[in-house]
Parts: C-alpha cells; sequence; structure tokens
C-alpha cells in the first residue's frame, strides 16, 4: 500500500488514501500507472440486497477520454450476487464528447452502437446520441440472471474503441465488489 501518492488529476487525489496504486515498469522504462478503485464508487446494502455504482463517463484522459471510472476494455468487474437489485448513477465527466452507458451481453466483435440491453431498463437516456458534459442519468434493475456483461458506452464507436467495463453476476458472491486484474481493493 502506497499512501499519498500524488495525482495530476484532482478527482483521483480524493482516492488516494482508499486503494494501492499500481505502478509498473513499461518497454522502455517508462512508469505506467495503473487506475485506482476509489472505494466511495460503490454502496453496498446487504439487508436490502442493493448495490449502487457511481459510473463515472471520461473520468480520466485515458483513451482519450474514452473510459469508465479511469477504466478501459474490461479492466474494471463490477460483482454482484444474483436477485439484487443494482443502482447506477450515471455522471458524463467528460468535458469535450457525449457519452452513454448501457448493460449487454458478452459479445465479439463489440457492437459499434446501441443494442438490446440484457436487463429491461439497463441503459441510460440518449443511449446513441450521449449525454453531454455533466449530464447524468440513474439506471435501475434487478440482476436476476447471473452471467458475464459489459457496462457499455452506447455513442457510435466508443465501446469497441474499448469504452467498456464488465459486470458479473453470480449466485456465488456473497456480496458486490469492485475488482480489478491487479487485486481486490
Ligand atoms: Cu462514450
Amino acid at each position: 500500500m502506497i499512501l499519498g501518492r500524488a495525482f495530476t488529476a484532482g478527482l483521483l487525489a480524493v482516492a488516494a488514501g482508499g486503494a494501492a496504486p499500481v505502478a509498473g515498469l513499461g518497454q522502455g522504462g517508462t512508469v505506467a500507472m495503473a487506475p485506482v478503485v476509489d472505494p466511495s464508487w460503490l454502496q453496498v446494502d446487504t439487508t436490502t440486497k442493493t448495490v449502487t455504482f457511481q459510473l463515472v463517463a471520461g473520468l480520466t484522459g485515458l483513451n482519450g477520454a474514452l473510459n469508465f471510472n479511469g477504466f478501459r476494455d474490461g479492466g474494471l468487474t463490477l460483482t454482484v450476487p444474483v436477485g439484487w437489485n443494482v443502482a447506477i448513477h450515471f455522471r458524463n465527466h467528460d468535458g469535450m464528447l457525449p457519452h452513454s452507458a448501457e448493460v449487454i451481453g458478452e459479445s465479439h466483435p463489440l457492437p459499434t452502437g446501441p443494442v438490446a440491453p440484457a436487463f429491461p431498463r439497463a441503459f441510460t437516456l440518449r443511449l446513441d446520441q450521449g449525454l453531454v458534459s455533466e449530464q447524468g442519468d440513474d439506471i435501475r434493475f434487478i440482476a436476476d440472471r447471473g452471467g458475464k456483461y459489459l457496462i457499455f458506452c452506447g455513442v457510435p464507436g466508443h465501446g469497441a474503441a474499448g469504452m467498456w467495463i464488465r459486470l458479473d453476476v453470480s449466485g456465488s458472491f456473497r456480496t458486490a465488489s469492485l475488482v480489478t486484474p491487479a487485486g481486490k481493493p
């Protein structure tokens, strides 16, 4: 655990104390910093079996801001037990591009635009056009079928360019969590 690391992105600085940043040496000796999970993104209520997730489009400049919460290409996974209520508070932090979000089934190749959502109402307003900077929308659905899903930007080209993270729904999960390949927060 490395505490007090200075981030250039102001928003990420709040997260510095909560999770372990992971730095690695990339090719050519440049330091590649993995994005960090902020624990405040997730609220879990095991009594009502509800998970609330703050989904931020374009949180950082990664991938030309085509990212969710600073993660791209499935680099962040929201895990949810089967049957739980899911509330996703979507906000577009990107000052340039509109974005949207929907939950879709795993798909190869990735869709180039909006497709049918995997759960009823599991999509934001203006799925195709996107919500403009600092607009938001709430997604609510019941994760009543186990499986592997994507949280995907429906604006044409964005998802296929890497603007997606994962949603795993399973009966073997006891609670909801955010997981990265680098380790659990
Ligand atoms: Cu987008």
